[in-house]
């Protein structure tokens, strides 16, 4: 079984955040650790609030794991503040863990901003280096990219334009379920070829927590040493399934 720390935000309807990413590793067969690093009160409908927690006891948290357990992976969701990703950035020059899938939460699924502007400034500029994937939603890609997202021509410019911004990252995968297409088409680019992941069905209902399932899933397989295209793929067939699974 392998060892998988999430550092991540919580979130009390368990949809998103250290609560999915957890219940994820556990189906997937995957044994999960957590360290949080913001407390959230939200539910599907509506967010309440969000407190981060102190910069000594993220680390605290991730050295109880860390000092026992050998990790093949790790998976950074919410991170919240430029504090917060400037410590995780620098944890992360220990070379802790093999694979390090990085989703760039900005927002939550019903809008509130979950990491201040700095900190996104930060995530950029000294935080996608240290990651080995990276998977942003179309508005994620935005930020990063800094370019304007409309059709997959521009995810996949935006795509290697973030891999450029990441010397040295692996892959980024961006998910493209919030561009109006026919069918939702998620785009990989690793450094050298592109690969698309197109769903056939749209599902009516959104569901939250998605973007948290799939960089879960992705983390599990490619702690597994599956290639990244071929753990790409399996992620999202989960999360489809997952997705499907929750229409009513
Ligand atoms: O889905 C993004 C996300 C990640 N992590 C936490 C969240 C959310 C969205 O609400 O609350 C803790």
């Amino acid at each position: 079984m392998k060892n998988i720390l999430t550092i991540a935000g919580s979130d009390p309807s368990g949809g998103a955040g250290v609560q999915a990413d957890l219940a994820t590793f556990q189906y997937l067969g995957a044994r999960g650790f957590s360290a949080i690093t913001a407390l959230t009160a939200q539910n599907e409908d509506r967010f309440f609030s969000l407190n981060s927690i102190g910069t000594t006891l993220i680390r605290e948290q991730i050295r109880s794991i860390t000092e026992r357990y050998p990790l093949a992976a790790i998976k950074i969701g919410l991170l919240g503040t430029e504090q917060t990703v400037l410590s995780i950035g620098r944890f992360l020059e220990t070379s802790p863990a093999p694979v390090v899938v990085l989703d760039p939460v900005i927002r939550s699924s019903t809008g509130s901003l979950l990491t201040d502007p700095r900190g996104v400034a930060c995530l950029r500029e000294v935080f996608l280096p240290k990651v080995t994937v990276v998977t942003p939603n179309i508005d994620e890609a935005e930020t990063l990219s800094r370019m304007q997202i409309q059709s997959i021509d521009d995810m996949r410019a935006a795509a290697e334009q973030i891999f450029r911004i990441g010397r040295g990252i692996k892959g980024v995968y961006i998910k493209g379920g919030h561009l109006e297409t026919d069918e939702p088409t998620d785009v990989l680019f690793d450094g050298t070829s592109w690969k698309l992941y197109a769903s056939k069905i749209r599902y009516p209902k959104k569901v939250h927590g998605t973007g948290c399932i799939f960089s879960s899933a992705l983390t599990v397989f490619l702690a597994e040493g599956m290639p990244l295209p071929e753990a790409a793929a399996r992620a999202k067939e989960y999360v489809t399934d997952w997705i499907a699974s929750h229409q009513s």
